[in-house]
Formats: C-alpha cells, structure tokens, sequence
C-alpha cells in the first residue's frame, strides 16, 4: 500500500519544516491542524539518542493559546480542574481541561506569563476556539489568540550541556516546567525547562516564525558534539514512561475519558470555586470510576508499535478494556502496552492481534 497525504491549506507547515526535511524526516503525522514530524525513518537511533544522547524535536504543532486581559486568570481557573492560586510567574503547570460532562478536551502545559498574560500549551484539540467562545459568552474581559510561537524541544540526558552552550550556565538554575523570556543571538524565545519525556530537557518557544530554520540550525550546531539529532516526541519512551498522550489514551471523540480514568484525578481540585466540568466530576467522584488508565504487557513475541484501540476481552469475548498503544520493549524485555481496564475486570485477560490471541496481563505504570 502506498499512498500519500498532500500538503494544502488545511493542514499548516511548521516553521522548522525545511529544516526538518532538510534534514531527513520520513513521515509526518498532523496534530492542531499542522504537520509534524513522525520519524527519521531510524527508530533504533531515535530512541538511543534520547535515552542516551540528546535529540531536537520539532513540536510548533503544540500550538499556544494567548489569554490576556483583567479577566485571564479569571477564565484559566474557570477553565482547568486545577488550581492555579498559588502559580508564580515564570512557572508552568500541567492543566486537564474538561468539557461540562467532565470528559477530558486537553492536557495543556499553561504558562503564566504575567498576571494578567497566559499561555496554554495544547495537545490535540481546538483550544483557541473553546477559550474564546467561554470568555465571551461569560462576558469575560479577556483577548484570545494564537501567537506566532513555535516550540522546539531538546530532549535527553546531554540536552542540558546543550542548553548550557547556546545559553550559559544560568539555565541549571531553571526548575521543572519553570521558564524565562530570553533570546539567541537576538531571535526571541521562552527557554522553558519542560518535553514529553522523562528523560529531562528543553523547549525553546520560538516568538518569531521567520527565524525557524535559523533557531534549527543554531541548535543542530551546538549540539553537534554531544551527538544531536533530530527525532519525533518518541512513542517507545512514553509507554514506557507511562506519560499520558491525549489523542492515544483517550480522546473526546473516539474514547471520551475523565481525569479519574485516565489517571489525572489528583489533579481535579474540587476546593477551588465553579470550574467546567465540576458538577459532572464530583458526581463521577462519588460513584467511582468504572475503568481506570493501566499498563498491560502482552504476552508472546515481538510486536510491531501500534495505536489502535484494541478491544481487551475476558475469558467469555466480552469486552473489557481497551489496548490503546503498544510496542516491543527491549528495556521492559517484552511487549508494553497503555490503555484502560474496567474495574471489575478479570484476571485472565487477551487481545485479538494480527489474527492471533494473545494473553495479555495489567501491569502499573510506569514501566521503567
Ligand atoms: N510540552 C509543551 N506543550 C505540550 C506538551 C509538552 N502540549 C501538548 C502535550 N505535550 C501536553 N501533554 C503533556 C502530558 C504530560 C506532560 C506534559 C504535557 C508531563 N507530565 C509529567 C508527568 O506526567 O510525569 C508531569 C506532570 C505534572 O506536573 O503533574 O510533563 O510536552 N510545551
């Protein structure tokens, strides 16, 4: 089968794309209406570079949503299940947004740039659009928008030495998801210490498209004697990690989740005031989940990475579970897997995978 995806106006280039391409990316997958790189078509090399060296990602598509104005904080607390009173300037917090039926929308990481001047970084979803439709219709003094803001992140353990050189020393000083208005070389940035991993790192948020392939370059550059290379947020390392992927491990349209089911619970804050979602969520609170996010491993041979919403079945084929994304492990030294299990499941568990039954068993995350 060989077929390909055109590049039009309704999917958008990033501004790192020439320099991706110039640089090898063999598949794109889409994400807030852009592309992004999938793969360098060496996945052994990726995934080595970022559990042991330092790799460049391009992750513009993780687009921002600007809320400013007297009503912005107003309007974030209205809008995340958690509390955000106590959040500084210059810190970045990890926020479920829900929908009024307390289904999860979005895992954002939000930035408080000023009191009254906020970002959400979005996972897959149209923010921007819910954002300013609730503040108006709540007649809610605020602005919404899309800034030009294009995040690169550099992941591993070498990233900070790469950090280090482009920056100086005053970036050790930057704790997890805390961040700070800089600039290379005059091309303006937000140095955050923050990724998709759990393997440390950056994100430079670009604050000028134009300078794409240029901040691409600067970084290839530096890098270049701790080894960089360019990879993709990395699949692998996320199951392995157990981090949560909106979209993957659930997603409003496909497998609508709560924050409880999908793990996020502690992070829904019912002591705060009204907030989307809470009515709904105190509710399913009461009553208890009936599935819950879990690891899996999958018994037999290697499997080839999947993302495919497996249906996990008892003993009798009644569904049980949902197998939502799995790999071949070499550090697990077997198959892994995330997804969601009812509570009530049983033990003996199995999914149908390339025609084959295979036995598989729940297991905690993270993996390793
Ligand atoms: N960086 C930035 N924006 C993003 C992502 C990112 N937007 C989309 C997507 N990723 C949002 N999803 C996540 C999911 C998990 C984490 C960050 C963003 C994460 N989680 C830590 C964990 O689970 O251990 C810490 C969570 C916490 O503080 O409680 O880092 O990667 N800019």
């Amino acid at each position: 089968m060989t077929f390909s995806i055109g590049i039009g106006p309704n999917n958008r280039k990033s501004c790192y794309f020439d320099a991706t391409v110039g640089d090898g990316v063999k598949s794109f997958s889409t994400y807030n209406h852009m592309f992004i790189p999938a793969h360098f078509g060496d996945p052994a090399a990726e995934y080595d570079r970022l559990m042991n060296g330092v790799a460049m990602w391009d992750v513009a598509a993780q687009r921002q949503v600007e809320i400013t104005g007297p009503d912005a904080g107003a309007l974030i607390q209205y809008l995340t299940t958690r509390d955000m009173g106590s959040t500084k300037i210059g810190q970045g917090r990890y926020v479920p947004l829900c929908d009024h039926a307390g289904n999860l929308i979005n895992d954002p990481v939000l930035l408080k740039l000023d009191d009254n001047r906020f970002w959400l970084s979005i996972a897959d979803s149209d923010i921007a659009l819910w954002t300013s439709g609730i503040g108006a219709e709540r007649g809610m003094d605020v602005r919404v928008c899309e800034p030009d803001v294009s995040p690169l992140a550099v992941q591993g353990p070498k990233a900070e030495a790469v950090i280090v050189d482009l920056f100086g020393d005053w970036v050790r000083d930057l704790k997890y998801f805390g961040f700070k208005q800089t600039d290379l070389d005059g091309i303006p940035l937000i140095l955050a210490r923050s990724g998709w991993s759990k393997q440390g790192g950056f994100e430079l948020y670009l604050q000028d498209s134009k300078h794409g392939s240029n901040l691409w370059a600067k970084v290839k550059a530096a890098g270049q004697s701790h080894g960089i290379g360019p990879g993709a947020p990395n699949d692998l390392e996320r199951l392995e990690s157990g981090l949560v992927s909106y979209g993957a491990d659930g997603r409003l349209q496909v497998n609508p989740c709560n924050p409880f089911e999908i793990g996020l619970g502690t992070l829904v804050d019912f002591d705060k005031g009204d907030f989307i979602g809470k009515a709904a969520l105190k509710k399913i609170a009461a009553e208890g989940p009936r599935r819950h996010r879990t690891g899996f491993t999958i018994d037999g041979g290697p499997i080839l990475h999947f993302e495919d919403n497996l249906p996990v079945m008892d003993t009798r084929g009644a569904t049980v579970g949902i197998l939502s994304e799995a790999a071949y492990s070499t550090r697990c030294n077997g198959n892994i897997g995330v997804g969601m299990v009812n509570t009530d499941a049983p033990a003996d568990l199995h999914v149908t995978y390339d025609n084959e039954t295979r036995q598989v068993h729940v297991a905690t995350l993270p993996f390793c």
